[in-house]
Order: C-alpha cells, then sequence, then structure tokens
C-alpha cells in the first residue's frame, strides 16, 4: 500500500548552486515536515505545483535516497494568477478567515480554480495503485476528492483544511459555496484543526446541501464522510534540541546584548490575518500608559514577505511600515527605539534564537487555523510568556498562554503589562504544562494518526 500526497506547495524545490548543480531543498514549514517522513516511510507519490524550474516534471526524492516520487505540475503565469493568487488568495483564504470586505468572487478565477483542481486529480488518478491511500491538502484543493472519487469509485481519500472552517453564514457568501461542500464530501476522512470548525462544517452540509450529520459523520449522496478535529503539530524534540545548542544559545545571547531591554516578539507571514497592526497599536498604548517602559521593552517584529502580488497584502505592507515609523517617531530617545522591524524570512536557526532570546510572545492573529509559532515557542523557550489570540486554533490546546481578544487594544496592552512582570516560578510552570501537551501530539502523531485513520475507512 502506497501514498499519494497532494498539496499546492512541494516539499522541496530546486535550487541552483553556484557549481550549477541542482539541489533539492525541503521546503520551510509543517507539511513537509510532516509528510516528508511519512511518504518516505510508505514509498508513493507527491504531487504538488512546481513553480522553480518548472520544465522539471519529474523527481525522485530525497535526492541522495530516494523514496518517493515528486510529481511537478506546471502552471501558466494564467493558472497562477487566476487559480492561486485570484480564487484560493483572493476569495477562499479571507472568506475562510472571516474577511469578506476582502473577498473577490469572480467567475473567471473560480473556472481557473475548477480546471487546476482537475488537474491535480487527473494526475492523482494516474499515480494511483490499487490500495494507495490519498491524502488531499488544503484550501487550493478543495475539489480534488470528488474529482478523483468520480475515477476511482473505491479509493480511500483523506482531506485535511488548514485554515479556519468559518460559521456557515460567513461561509454561504461564496457563491459556489456547494460545489465546494460537494468536493470535499468526495473525501472519505475530512481532517480540521479545531471541534469548532467540524461543526461550522457539518452545519454549512446541513443548510447549503441539505446533507444530513450525524456525530462525527457527514451523508450526502450516499457517500459517508468522517469528520475529525486533529490539530497539527511540531516536531517538539528538534526544536528543544536546536534551542539548547550552544549556536543557538550564542546567538540568542547576541539579541539581548545587542538590545538591552526586555523583548517582545512578533513572528508571521506578513497577512492581514496575523493582527500586526492591532499589536502594534496595542504597543504604543502600553509605552503611552507606562512612560516608566520606555528604555526598558523592545517589540521585534519579523515579518516574511508574503503574496505580494495581492493588492491587500502591499497596502498591509505600506500600513505596517508606517506605523512602525509613527511609534518609533513618537517614542525613540536616547538611543532606544521600541520596535525593530525585520522584512524577510530567517533562518530556522535564527528563528529559534529570537524565540530563545524573547521574555515575551505576541500571537495574535485575528483568525487563524491553528498557528504553529505559537507551539514552535512554546518547544523553544527558556521561561517566557505565550500571550495567544483567543482567535487562533491553538487557543484549544493552549490554555496556560495568556489568552487575548486582539481586537481589544486597551485590553491588549494590560495583558503586555501582566507577562513582562509575570513571576519566574509560574513561567516555567505555565511553560512547563504547555511543552508536556506538544508532546503528545507532535508532528508525527498527527501524520500517523491521520493515515491510520484513513487506512481503516
Ligand atoms: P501559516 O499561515 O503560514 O500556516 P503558521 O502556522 O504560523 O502560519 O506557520 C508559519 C510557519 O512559518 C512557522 O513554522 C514559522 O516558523 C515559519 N515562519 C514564520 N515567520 C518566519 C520567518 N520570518 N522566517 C522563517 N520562517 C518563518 C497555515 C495556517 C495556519 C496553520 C498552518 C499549518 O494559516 O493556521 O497552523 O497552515 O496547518
Amino acid at each position: 500500500m502506497g501514498l499519494i500526497i497532494i498539496s499546492n506547495r512541494e516539499p522541496y524545490a530546486p535550487k541552483r548552486g553556484e557549481d550549477g548543480e541542482l539541489r533539492w531543498v525541503p521546503s520551510i514549514g509543517g507539511l513537509t515536515a510532516a509528510l516528508d517522513p511519512a511518504l518516505q516511510h510508505a514509498g508513493g507519490t507527491w504531487i504538488a505545483w512546481g513553480e522553480e524550474l518548472p520544465e522539471i516534471s519529474e523527481v525522485d526524492l530525497p535526492q541522495d535516497a530516494p523514496r518517493y516520487r515528486l510529481k511537478r505540475l506546471r502552471l501558466s503565469e494564467a493558472e497562477v494568477r487566476d487559480f492561486y493568487y485570484g480564487f484560493s488568495n483572493r476569495a477562499l483564504w479571507p472568506m475562510s478567515h472571516y474577511f469578506i470586505g476582502r473577498t473577490k468572487y469572480q467567475t473567471a478565477t473560480w473556472r481557473a480554480y475548477v480546471n487546476v483542481n482537475r488537474r491535480f486529480a487527473k494526475a492523482a488518478v494516474e499515480s494511483y495503485r490499487e490500495g494507495d491511500l490519498i491524502w488531499v491538502h488544503d484550501y487550493q484543493l478543495a475539489l480534488v476528492p470528488r474529482m478523483i472519487r468520480e475515477a476511482l469509485p473505491h479509493a480511500r481519500i483523506g482531506f485535511f483544511w488548514h485554515i479556519p472552517w468559518p460559521s456557515a453564514e460567513v461561509f454561504r457568501t461564496l457563491p459556489w459555496d456547494r460545489e465546494l461542500l460537494d468536493g470535499l464530501l468526495g473525501a472519505d476522512l475530512i481532517g480540521m484543526h479545531t471541534q469548532d470548525y467540524v461543526r461550522y462544517f457539518q452545519i454549512a452540509c446541513e443548510r447549503v446541501l441539505g446533507a444530513e450529520t450525524e456525530g462525527d459523520t457527514v451523508r450526502w449522496q450516499d457517500h459517508i464522510s468522517r469528520m475529525v478535529a486533529r490539530p497539527i503539530g511540531i516536531e517538539v524534540e528538534t526544536f528543544e534540541e536546536l534551542a539548547t545548542s550552544p549556536e543557538v544559545e550564542e546567538e540568542a545571547d547576541r539579541i539581548r546584548r545587542t538590545l538591552q531591554t526586555q523583548i517582545l516578539l512578533g513572528v508571521d507571514r506578513l497577512d492581514y490575518t496575523k493582527g500586526i497592526p492591532e499589536r502594534l497599536e496595542a504597543f504604543d498604548a502600553f509605552l503611552d500608559r507606562h512612560p516608566e517602559a520606555r528604555g526598558r521593552v523592545t517589540l521585534l517584529q519579523i515579518a516574511v514577505p508574503s503574496r505580494e502580488r495581492v493588492e491587500s497584502y502591499r497596502q498591509l505592507r505600506a500600513q505596517v511600515e508606517g506605523l512602525v515609523g509613527r511609534i518609533n517617531g513618537k517614542h525613540t530617545r536616547d538611543g532606544w527605539s521600541p520596535v525593530q522591524y525585520i522584512y524577510r524570512g530567517v533562518s530556522r536557526e535564527e528563528l529559534v534564537a529570537h524565540y530563545r532570546a524573547a521574555d515575551v510572545m505576541l500571537v495574535t492573529p485575528l483568525r487563524d487555523g491553528l498557528n504553529l509559532v505559537a507551539k514552535e515557542f512554546a518547544a523553544s523557550s527558556r521561561d517566557g510568556v505565550l500571550i495567544l489570540s483567543r482567535f487562533a486554533g491553538a487557543a484549544d490546546e493552549m490554555p496556560e498562554a495568556l489568552q487575548v481578544n486582539p481586537y481589544n487594544v486597551d485590553g491588549l496592552a494590560g495583558t503586555l503589562l501582566e507577562a513582562l512582570q509575570m513571576p519566574l516560578d509560574e513561567k516555567k510552570a505555565r511553560l512547563q504544562r504547555l511543552r508536556e501537551r506538544l508532546k503528545q501530539s507532535d508532528l508525527h502523531a498527527w501524520a500517523e494518526g491521520f493515515i491510520q485513520e484513513l487506512a481503516a475507512t
């Protein structure tokens, strides 16, 4: 029995070294870390969009000891524009995160979405061998389960939706609400991060399709799909080891020595769902209210460039840079600036050194499917405090974090003070409980658990 993984992003990307040699470099992010080992173990195929060097259509991976085949779909410029930036990131992404005002529902981009989903499904059908398990990932590929099901009625198909599933009233604003649900319900097992998302999905199935739901199932057109709430985990030990390695400790010390203050940290893709402007406003309000903190606290915000071809992302960048400038202009004195802003991706070592150096981690999305940064910080920190939005899926599993409403700027400013003043033994106790829970369901358990359940359907 082999495994077929289907995702928009590929697990390894081709990079040409200075010597001209081609190397396949693992992609950053949880999906590769979780599924690459699983696929190496099972053997099979990974199907994804080959963004760099699209002329390479297939490769066996990992490069030095191949265990599975990566099939790379070549998307045309128009497909990238309409399927990826258009429908996935201007319709489904804002809608699922409750930003209806930012959606652009356009028939032309929907058509591209259908066509590209069909291409992914076709590639899966071609790769399929009797008994294989098929696991499709995320909102870019919601129609793929149905499309595969039509060609392979008896295949075992799983799907994981990595972003929030919104309330049915928000979901129903999508002009293709029926089609999307029907597409997903081609799967036998549908995973989401929280029980709430599962419940909202079932309500949408009832209202939009008139499907029957019972317990954790949805029955639609004589097929039963089972739902599972299974939040993704991280590689806890990898982060713990990295965090306590001499290089990372040294880098963390260097960050502390450079800043010479307590450190508040934010690490996000630069995305309007992540609540970065609200976080900056809260820090500004905090400095207004606590002049004694000036010169003693720095907010370090690391933002990874993201989806810059979409207008709202460019606007957000300008807004954030404007806010950083305004706050620094207002409070800077005697060689201290309140906000340090880094606009680029950083290496994992650098990232963990920042987690290690931080006194307080601010994870304050307005809406987030789960949020891996919160978990990575909890695994890496020595004695820091996690402030976590109640609108991140991870909040369910992390009651020891200081939970906040990110829309409440004054409330958040108050929580900052509480975090900065928290006694050491309380900080350690909270972190320890967080870490114990992270270990109970780490990244590999997440992937293996899902695959086992899919195999049992
Ligand atoms: P994302 O929206 O990308 O993921 P998140 O879960 O926080 O959000 O994952 C981001 C990843 O990128 C983390 O692993 C983090 O370490 C890394 N990262 C962030 N900033 C970085 C930087 N400056 N440099 C380098 N790396 C950086 C989507 C959903 C989430 C869900 C995940 C997984 O939106 O809600 O948790 O998928 O299902």
